[in-house]
């Protein structure tokens, strides 16, 4: 029979083939004398033994259709270390996205902390930081409405601290007993699995809906906030009250934010479910390539310090996680900067397994008794046990402190680091090197020793028991095209719940937060009949001011800087037109891509040749910040005809985009039925001085006088 014919290794048709490529072994060793490959240049794939390879391609077998053999150890690894490649994804913020970075201190904040890392004036302390999503699972899209995390590990010289945030600065819920039940309801419904990484469903709003502590955060996640347009134009809060501590161990109350240096902005609702579609990865993708680019993002530290008599004195409980201080009341100080410029190595390795803990606190910084931080602090420890495995997460890089640490912890799975020596428990009276490290009773970790008292009770505190109060200030802050982007958020969600019930119950809260508000989301969701008020434990204060911090417009950055131009071009592309663009999009050092038809290179009119990045199929006009369309005659034509570029012209015009183009261009827009004449966000482009102007107007990031024609 000839399939059994005997067969020798050399005649494998697939060997005579792979030998071609056999100096293109990629090494995953970890350096030292490697094996060689035939060139001597490579390094040789080895086991994870370090058993140099001779054939990857095939599996050990007796004769080339006999049955595979068990001794086959290579075979066995890779299928081994494969079956065990995952780990469990995070419960909450499973899908994030991390960098490398520094954290700079501008002057010595000795007085106030002796915390290491703000004592010495410009002093630089290596930093990590991962963004994420909440709801959604590690492979949802990056644009959810949702709240982002904001997760800083800064390695100081007296061990690491966790600040582990949010880009928003109050929570859901006032008590870390009731996380598991907001956690369940926002995400899928258990009986079917769905809805992914949305909060638009009944489980989720029926649990809001009797939860009225979470009001102010419903207003936040309404808001655009929920939808950033970039982890770089996001800000960043730690959310609880924390203690600062001295060398004289006096305590300061502090609040921590981050505050970005681009400034903020969100993208519209209709664009972040189409960015969904066009690039789940938005967010990730937009990161790493500023990083790569050498636009590191940064943010200020911004302190709100406060003592005894400020809390007091304050409207809420500084306790109260559903609470901010606006800042109004009471001033940022900034007191340094956190950039991030370098992208991980590897994803796994370093986002993945990074383990923050709230509980990772360093001498100088102390915990305030919010209940929900208390939580927190046993929470993220038990968690990184779950996902890593071992008590030795510590012992990874990404988790690793990078100050010298010694204990007498030992042993579990994977230990790296157990040390040497006799002594491994204290006190022990062994000397030298055997003797392992002791206490350090001046320069350790102190506790601040608060006075605490009480019956042990399980009740909430009556100062937490305002839910509408802020919520209102939070809406009353917003500009109107902000409050109706939260009404049409309201109502977006709202519809989605099928229960008429729960949506009733949501309009009851809304009354006490605002009359318009209620009214316009039951106008909305088409409500018959308005219901009474839900009943407040407290009654709303309506007289808190306006906190013109907490809206994003009003705090608009006027710079493009950092934004995408996307520029749709075809062959006799006008070169000088472009070319002014080009070098407008450079000054104001933001980034410029190019989009045609196809992929490659345009010839532009004087015969130069064009690079173009994205087709107008893979990029529609939801993925730049202002496009400008720079057709020649012909070339309108035929995108005219094309339905991805219409709708590339008709997006931009709905979202609010500043649209710069040429006078061949004028059936683009004609097609996609925009006038032009009217609107003063499409700027027509002639060379470099129209190109600046362009660009100046761009620094508006958006034409909002247009929604009043689009209502977007
Ligand atoms: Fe978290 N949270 N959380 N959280 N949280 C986790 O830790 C938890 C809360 C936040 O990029 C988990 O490693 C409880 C507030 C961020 O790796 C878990 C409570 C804030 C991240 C956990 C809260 C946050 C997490 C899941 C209420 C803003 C991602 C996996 C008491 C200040 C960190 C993990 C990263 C992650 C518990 C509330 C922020 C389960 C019990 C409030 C940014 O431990």
């Amino acid at each position: 029979m000839a399939k059994n014919k005997k067969q020798t290794a050399e005649s494998d048709p697939l060997k005579r083939k792979r030998a071609k490529y056999a100096d293109q072994v990629v090494n995953i060793g970890t350096g030292g004398e490697s094996h060689q490959t035939r060139d001597n240049k490579t390094p040789g794939l080895t086991t994870q033994q370090g058993i140099p390879v001779a054939d990857d391609q095939n599996s050990l077998k007796i004769g080339p259709r006999g049955p595979a053999l068990l001794e086959d150890f290579h075979l066995r690894e890779k299928l081994f270390h494969f079956d065990h490649e995952r780990i469990p994804e995070r419960v909450v913020h499973a899908r994030g996205f991390g960098a490398h970075g520094f954290f700079e201190n501008y002057d010595s904040l000795a007085d106030i902390t002796r915390a290491d890392l703000f004592q010495r004036k410009k002093e630089k302390i290596p930093a990590f930081v991962r963004f994420s999503t909440v709801a959604g699972n590690k492979g949802s899209a990056d644009l959810a409405r949702d709240v982002r995390g904001f997760a800083v590990k800064l390695y100081t010289k007296e061990g690491n601290w966790d600040l582990v945030g949010n880009n928003m600065p109050v929570f859901f819920i006032q008590d870390a007993i009731k996380f598991q039940d907001i956690i369940h309801a926002a995400k899928e419904e258990p009986d079917r699995g769905f809805p992914q990484a949305q909060t638009a469903h009944d489980n989720f709003w029926d649990f809001i809906s009797l939860t009225p502590e979470s009001m102010h955060m419903v207003m936040w996640i309404m808001s655009d906030r929920a939808i950033p347009r970039s982890f770089r134009f996001m800000e960043g809060f730690g959310v609880h009250t924390f203690r600062l501590i001295n060398s004289e161990g006096k305590s300061t109350f502090v609040k921590f934010h981050w505050k970005p240096k681009l400034g903020m902005q969100s993208v519209v609702w209709n664009e972040a479910v189409k960015i969904n579609g066009a690039d789940p990865d938005f967010h990730r993708r937009d990161l790493w390539q500023a990083i790569q680019k050498g636009d590191f993002p940064e943010w200020e530290l911004g302190l709100q310090l406060f003592d005894d008599t400020f809390a007091d004195r304050f409207a809420f409980d500084v306790l109260d996680a559903t609470k901010l201080i606006p800042e109004e009341d009471l001033p940022i100080r900034r007191v340094g900067r956190l950039v991030l410029d370098r992208c991980v190595g590897n994803f796994f390795a370093e986002t993945e397994q990074a383990a923050f803990c709230t509980q990772n606190i360093v001498p100088g910084i102390d915990f305030s008794n919010d209940p929900l931080l208390q939580g927190r602090n046993f929470s993220y420890l038990d968690t990184q046990l779950k996902r890593l495995g071992s008590p030795n997460f510590t012992h990874l890089p990404i988790n690793a402190p990078k100050c010298p640490f010694h204990h007498f912890q030992q042993d579990g799975h994977m230990a790296m680091m157990n040390p040497n020596g006799r002594a491994n428990y204290e006190p022990n009276s062994w000397t030298g090197h055997t003797s392992g490290p002791r206490e350090s009773p001046e320069t350790g970790f102190h506790s601040f020793p608060a006075e605490e008292q009480g019956s042990k009770l399980r009740m909430r505190s009556e100062s937490f028991s305002d839910h509408y109060s802020q919520a209102r200030q939070f809406f009353v802050s917003q500009t109107p095209l902000e409050q109706r982007h939260m009404v049409n958020a309201l109502v977006f969600e709202l519809s989605k719940v099928e229960s008429s019930e729960i949506r009733i119950r949501m309009v009851s809260h809304l009354l006490n937060i605002h009359k318009d508000l209620a009214q316009n989301v039951a106008d909305g969701l088409g409500l018959r009949e308005m219901p009474e008020a839900a009943d407040a434990a407290k009654p709303p204060k309506t007289d808190l001011k306006k906190s013109p911090a907490l809206s994003i417009l009003l705090n608009s950055p006027k710079s493009f800087r950092g934004r995408k131009l996307g520029v749709l071009i075809t062959d006799q592309v006008d070169h000088t037109v472009f070319q002014a663009l080009q070098s407008a999009v450079n000054k104001e050092r933001a980034t410029l891509e190019v989009i045609a038809p196809k992929i490659g290179e345009v010839t532009a009119a004087n015969g130069s040749l064009i690079e173009v990045q994205q087709t107008v199929e893979g990029a529609p006009s939801v993925l730049y910040d202002a496009v400008a369309l720079l057709p020649s005659e012909d070339g309108a034509k035929t995108l005219a005809n094309m339905r991805s570029a219409r709708d590339f012209v008709a997006d931009a015009f709905v979202h609010m985009k500043f649209i710069g183009y040429v006078h061949a261009a004028a059936p683009l827009l004609d097609i996609a039925d925009i006038n032009n004449d009217r609107d003063g966000g499409i700027i027509a482009l002639n060379g470099r001085k129209s190109a600046l102007q362009f660009l100046e107007s761009c620094r508006q990031l958006r034409f909002w006088d247009r929604t009043e024609s689009t209502k977007g």
